[in-house]
This record gives C-alpha cells, structure tokens and sequence, in this order.
C-alpha cells in the first residue's frame, strides 16, 4: 500500500538523474527539511547566503572538514518548489560512487532518509504542486516510446488535459444546480426560466462530455509500446525473416516445425518509434502440451497487437480455410520462399496487398514494410485519444451514466430521482480530477515510479 511506502513527512533525498551509470554530473534533490540552517555544518560557505533559486558554487565538507565534492546548490524554498516543500538540489561529479558517498554522508547527518520510489511526485500531488492526471502524465512522459507519448506526457503535465476535467466538472455542478432551483421553483411561476437553465446546463455539459468521451474511443493503449507480431503456420519462415530483420541470429532457425515454442522479442527503433518486434511459435493443432501454450502466446500476442505481419510460404499452402482465417487477422501478408519461386506468381490465397521476401537478397521487403508501419503509427497517433488507461475507463464510466441519466429523463418525470441518479456522475469526475483517490488508484500510479521520482 501507498502510505507504507510513504512512511512519514521526514525530510527525503535521492538521486534524481541517470540510471545508475557513471556521468559527468548528477543531480541530488532533498526535500522537506525544516530549515535551510540544517545544513549550517555542511558546505563552505553559509547557508544563509544561499539566494533562493539561484546557484550556488560550494565544496561540501565532511564531518572531518574535507572536501567531498566541489557543487553546485539551488535552494528552493517552500512552497516554490516541485514538491511544495523546502528543497536543495545539489549537482555533484557523476561517479557512482561519488553520489554513494554523498547521499550517506547527508543521511549519516541525520539530515534525512533516502526515498522511496515516487516519494517525490507523491508530496507534490499532497501539497497541490501536481494533479493526479498531471502525475500519471509525467509517468507518461518519463517512459514515452514515441514522440505521440512524450507529447500527451508534456501536455498532461502543462495541465491542458486536466483544464478539460475542470471544466467539465464546473460544467456538472452547474447542471446539477440548474436541476435543483428546476426542482423548487417546478410548480412556481419561475419554472419556465428554471427550466431553461436546466436545458442550458445540460446542453453544455451534453457538449464537453461528448468532446471527452470521443477522445477515448480510439483504443490508444497498443500506441505506448507498440508491438508488431510475426505470426503464421510452423516452418513458414517467420524466424527467418525476424532474424532479418534485426540483422542478427536471433531465433533459432530449423527445417523442423514447431522449432519456436516460446515468443522471442526486440526492441527496433525506427523514425523516432521504438517498436517491440516479435516472433511467435508456429499456429496448428497439436498434442504437446509446451506446444500448446506457445500457440496460446502467440494468439495472445496477436490480439494485442499493433501491427500483425503473416509469413506464409506458398510452396507449403495446403488448408486454405485456415490459411484464410490467419489472413483475415493480418495487416500485412509477407511470402518467404521468394528465391525458390522467382517470380512466379506466388499468390495461391488471392490477397491484394502482399509483399515477398527473398532471404537471399538484400534489396528485399524490409524497407517498404518499415515505412508503412511507420505509416500507420502516424496515422493512428493523429486519430489516437487519451492514453492513460485510468483517465479513458473514467470518461467512459461518466459516459455510460450521463446516457443512462438521459434514459431516465425520458421514462421518469419526477426530477428528485433525476438528481439522484446525477451523484454517481458527482463522484466519478471527483475520481477523473484526483479530489478523491482510492490507496489503490495511488498504489497503480505510483506503481511505476523509480527512486528519484
Ligand atoms: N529457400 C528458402 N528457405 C527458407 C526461407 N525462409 C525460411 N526458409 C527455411 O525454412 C525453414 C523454416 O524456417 P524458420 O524461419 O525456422 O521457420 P518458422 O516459421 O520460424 O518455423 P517455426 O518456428 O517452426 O514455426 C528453415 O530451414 C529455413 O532455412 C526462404 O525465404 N527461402
Ligand atoms: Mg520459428
């Protein structure tokens, strides 16, 4: 759970740069410490010099009054800061061992704690600095794969998303206030006007809610990490042309079928994508058990694909209903074998769309099929719709319930059961917004954070 994570509001530090490799500088950040005069005994020159937000040049002194590292400090006092707390952030030489040796020396002060994964972003969505969706939007950010990630990471992280939320919910409170003078002025002479607010409010709401939901209907979520599934029957020369691909024996290459039984992936970065490619164990019925959870894999892998490309060797066509089926699930059809059949027409399944690989030559397929999965990214990433899952499955929530609400409009007249039926929606954008999150919504999305964060 979150708060036993958090233990407790003492002051905190961490790395906040790298991954733990050697680098020229790396960057300390603590936060939350009482007084900038805590760290009197810790640098060469005094604290109380420090001019806030500006750069300090200082050695850090040890207990023995050596220098440790030469700095340089940014002091952030509260609440002008990222987490809303006071704030030192200290770049040091970026050894390892150096930002080690540092961070234990200001813990050994008792200066601080080391924090948790999240621990940072956590105190800033506590004091107000950062929204939950701008929290699940520096997620977004920080591990984007493409630039449409990184570019609804920044946005979320501006607040633009957030702002839509807002307005939605002001947009609510005035439909649910509109309902309720409807309701004590219904039998007075103001009905009329009573209840042309009403038909206002909801007509603005109608149109907000709307704006959102279409913005989830776009499944966006294969867009993240987007994966391009090489499937198709045993033997058809899928592990072949994934090692192509690569430009490296990656998978095991055999006459025998059924050689791939476990899927084998890797990571092709191409115009600023990086793709996740796999090669799946062949599909056909069979009796081994190892087998046959390969072939569940790869059928899951497929539905959960962004792009799927099927291999099919046309020397080996012999079932075409099932030759069909796997077809009908492909985005692309490639045929290997291309070298033995020359330029014979090795299209027995009649799709339009194919292309042929020739293992053999070097100006074959890879490059028209790259381009058009990158094609297709653009295409999808311009129609793609809010990519954070918890924030969609809300808006589709509210949806569902303002269409129900509407239903009820129509077979119900009295308004008091009316506005009964709006609290669900009430507590569903407090939900969107972040006013109310359950320990396990907070667990989810600072489920991914690192230490640092
Ligand atoms: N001549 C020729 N042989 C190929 C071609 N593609 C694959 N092969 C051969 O076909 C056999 C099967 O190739 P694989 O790449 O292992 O086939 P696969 O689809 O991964 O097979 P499974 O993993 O068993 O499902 C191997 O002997 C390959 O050398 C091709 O385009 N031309
Ligand atoms: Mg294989």
């Amino acid at each position: 759970m979150i708060f036993d994570k958090f233990i407790d509001d003492s002051a905190i530090i961490a790395c906040i740069t790298g991954s733990g490799a050697n680098s020229a500088t790396s960057v300390l950040r603590i936060s939350g410490f009482k007084s900038i005069t805590d760290f009197s005994s810790c640098f060469s020159r005094s604290v109380a010099d420090f001019k806030p937000r500006y750069c300090e040049l200082v050695n850090i002194i040890d207990i023995n009054n050596e220098i440790l590292d030469n700095a340089i400090v940014s002091y952030f006092p509260a609440p002008n800061s990222y987490t809303g707390e006071n704030v030192l952030e200290i770049s040091i030489h970026g050894n390892r061992l150096n930002v080690e040796r540092i961070i234990d020396f200001f813990i050994a002060k008792k200066l601080c704690r080391l924090a948790a994964p999240g621990e940072f972003s956590y105190r800033a969505l506590k004091n107000g600095k950062l929204s939950l969706s701008q929290i699940e939007g520096l997620d977004l950010l920080l591990n984007a794969k493409s630039p449409l990630a990184l570019a609804q990471g920044n946005s979320l992280l501006k607040g633009e998303l957030h702002d839509l939320y807002l307005k939605l919910r002001e947009s609510f409170l005035r439909l649910k206030a509109a309902l309720e003078l409807s309701l004590d002025f219904f039998e007075d002479v103001d009905a009329e006007q009573a209840d042309a607010e009403f038909n206002l409010a909801l007509d603005e709401f109608t149109f907000l809610e709307q704006k959102l939901f279409n913005k989830t209907i776009f499944n966006s979520k294969n867009l993240l990490t987007p994966s391009i599934v090489v499937f198709g029957a045993p033997n058809a020369g899928k592990s072949s042309f994934f090692n192509r691909l690569l430009a490296y024996d990656r998978s095991i290459v055999s006459h025998v079928p059924g050689t791939t039984r476990d899927y084998v992936s890797e990571f092709i970065y191409y115009n600023g994508v990086e793709y996740r490619f796999v090669d799946t164990a062949g599909i056909r019925s069979s009796d081994d058990f190892i087998e046959q959870e390969g072939i569940a894999f790869s059928q899951k892998l497929l539905r959960d694909s962004f792009f799927s490309i099927l291999i099919v060797n046309p020397l080996e066509v012999s079932d075409s209903s099932f030759m069909q089926d796997l077809v009908g699930r492909a985005d692309q059809v490639i045929y290997s074998h291309k070298d033995i059949l020359g330029e014979a027409d090795p299209n027995p399944l009649k799709v339009e769309d194919f292309l042929s690989y020739n293992f053999r030559d070097q100006n074959c397929a890879f490059q028209i099929l790259l381009n058009k999965i990158s094609d297709f990214y653009r295409e999808q990433s311009e129609a793609a719709g809010i990519l954070v899952e918890r924030q969609s499955r809300i808006i589709q929530d509210i949806d569902a319930q303002f269409s129900d609400f509407r239903n009820l409009m129509d077979l119900e007249h009295d308004r008091v059961i009316w506005a009964n039926a709006l609290s669900q929606i009430s507590h569903l954008l407090e939900e969107l917004i972040g006013i109310v999150a359950l320990d396990d919504v907070l667990d989810t999305v600072f489920g991914n954070f690192c230490i640092g964060k």
